[in-house]
């Protein structure tokens, strides 16, 4: 069920050319989904009516949910799913907050001081999939790290569900009412982000759109991005796992199945240079796969071309292998793993040893799952309090420490020919600086 690869011997140069990957086609979808945006755009609130009708198959009176129903929904919530969202909230809380920047000011000179300040995005829109799809855990990843960036305008939109009677999941309702979010929308697809992007009679808009979606909000993402912020997209979940033979292969095939239950298209990569260990979890795949509840999603993720076992001769060419395909989740199941993460340097997230399996990270070890995927870790990180923040440089120099720099302004300015900035500094000593 799921391919072998033998990369023992020499490795090649380009790693990328033997990295299970698949390619998401979000470029494609970009003109189906323009012509949705310029509707929304036109035509507000009633264009996204109209298309949640065509779309979701649903007729809403309203776009915004009313706050009686997101309250009805926390009381009907089961209490232990309250008890775990509850302690999921107040782990998150706790890391993201300790993550929030302070604004360092850096004494250039005597008297000219630069300080980087950290100032929120003043109102962010996050987006909940529904359908198949159903988290409130990420409406936690999502607001949490806003919240505590001090976000002060925040709202979510969640595509209306018909058995639901046109509103959102309720226990995504429920999570909201859990953080506090009383500003909630039953919209999905590209006309929430449009929603979002440029406001309609019912919405103000949004400065910054988050959260993962299917193809047709990441395309929406794509091409609104400038009008609004966005944190990077969000394609198949991956998993890759880096083990030697001190692994468990029971722990290693349960947590290769816990991601690729996300998608037929999600990844799940081993990597080890054992190959009694790659036996023994192929046997322990095809129990476990066979007795978990979707099973046939899995055995197809397994399947695909965007997971295996790639064989390697030793935790160095391991390490090689995991930085080249910087996957969103990476485990290392080895002897001494912490040494071993700590020289890793492309990975959304790191779960480190055996008791740190990425289920725990998806819901309750204090961290974000909203990852970056498809080998984004090489450039970018998850999402975090810093998302939500822009830093703004104060400059506040005094006269005598403008004085003091005049000259070199004054030379910098000719030298790139323009010399109207050097004249906005010389206007202010009487133009006695030497040009
Ligand atoms: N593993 C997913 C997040 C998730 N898992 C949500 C369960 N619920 C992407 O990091
Ligand atoms: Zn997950």
């Amino acid at each position: 069920m799921i391919s072998r690869t033998d990369l023992r011997g020499a490795l090649p140069k380009d790693l990328r050319d033997v990295l299970p990957r698949a390619e998401l086609d979000v470029e494609a979808a970009l003109d189906k989904v323009r012509p949705i945006c310029e509707d929304v755009r036109h035509r507000g609130v009633a264009a996204v009516r109209e298309l949640t009708a065509r779309f979701d198959g649903v007729e809403i009176e309203s776009t915004r949910v009313p706050v009686e129903e997101i309250e009805r929904a926390l009381k009907e919530l089961d209490p232990r799913v309250r008890a775990a969202l509850e302690e999921s909230i107040r782990r998150a809380r706790l890391v993201h907050r300790d993550q929030r920047r302070t604004d360092v000011t850096t004494q250039v000179v005597p008297g000219g001081t630069v300080t980087e300040r950290w100032v929120p995005v003043e109102r962010v829109g996050l987006y909940v999939p529904g359908g198949r799809a159903v988290y409130p855990s990420s409406v936690v990843m999502n607001v949490v790290p806003a919240q505590e960036a001090g976000v002060s305008s925040l709202a979510v939109t969640s595509p209306a569900q018909k058995e639901f009677g046109g509103l959102p999941h309720p226990t995504i309702l429920a999570a909201c009412a859990l953080l506090g979010v009383d500003e909630v929308y039953a919209v999905g697809g590209a006309q929430a982000v449009a929603m979002f992007a440029y406001g309609t009679e019912e919405c103000e808009p949004v400065t910054m759109v988050t959260g993962p979606g299917n193809i047709w909000v990441a395309a929406a993402k794509r091409l609104l991005k400038g009008v609004i912020g966005i944190d990077s997209e969000a394609g198949p979940t991956e998993i890759a796992i880096l083990a030697d033979a001190t692994a468990d292969p029971v722990h290693v095939a349960a947590d290769l199945i816990s991601q690729a239950e996300h998608d037929t298209i999600a990844a799940s990569v081993l990597v080890t240079d054992s190959v009694e260990l790659a036996d023994a979890v192929e046997r322990e795949l095809s129990g476990q796969v066979a007795a978990t509840k979707h099973s046939e999603r899995v055995a197809e993720a397994l399947a695909g071309r965007q997971s295996g076992i790639l064989l390697v001769d030793d935790m160095e060419a391991g390490l090689r292998i995991v930085d080249a395909y910087a996957a969103e989740h990476l485990e290392i199941q080895t002897a001494d793993a912490a040494a071993l993460a700590a020289r890793v340097r492309n990975a959304g997230a790191i779960f480190v040893g055996s008791y740190s399996p990425v289920s725990l990270g998806d819901y309750l070890a204090g961290s974000n799952h909203v990852l970056p995927t498809g080998g984004c870790a090489c450039h970018s990180s998850g999402l975090s309090v810093q998302t939500f923040l822009r830093g703004i440089h104060v400059v506040d120099y005094s006269r005598e420490a403008l004085a003091e720099a005049a000259a070199h302004v004054c030379v910098l300015a000719d030298a790139e020919d323009l010399p109207a900035h050097g004249a906005a500094v010389r206007a202010r000593f009487d133009w006695e600086i030497p040009s």
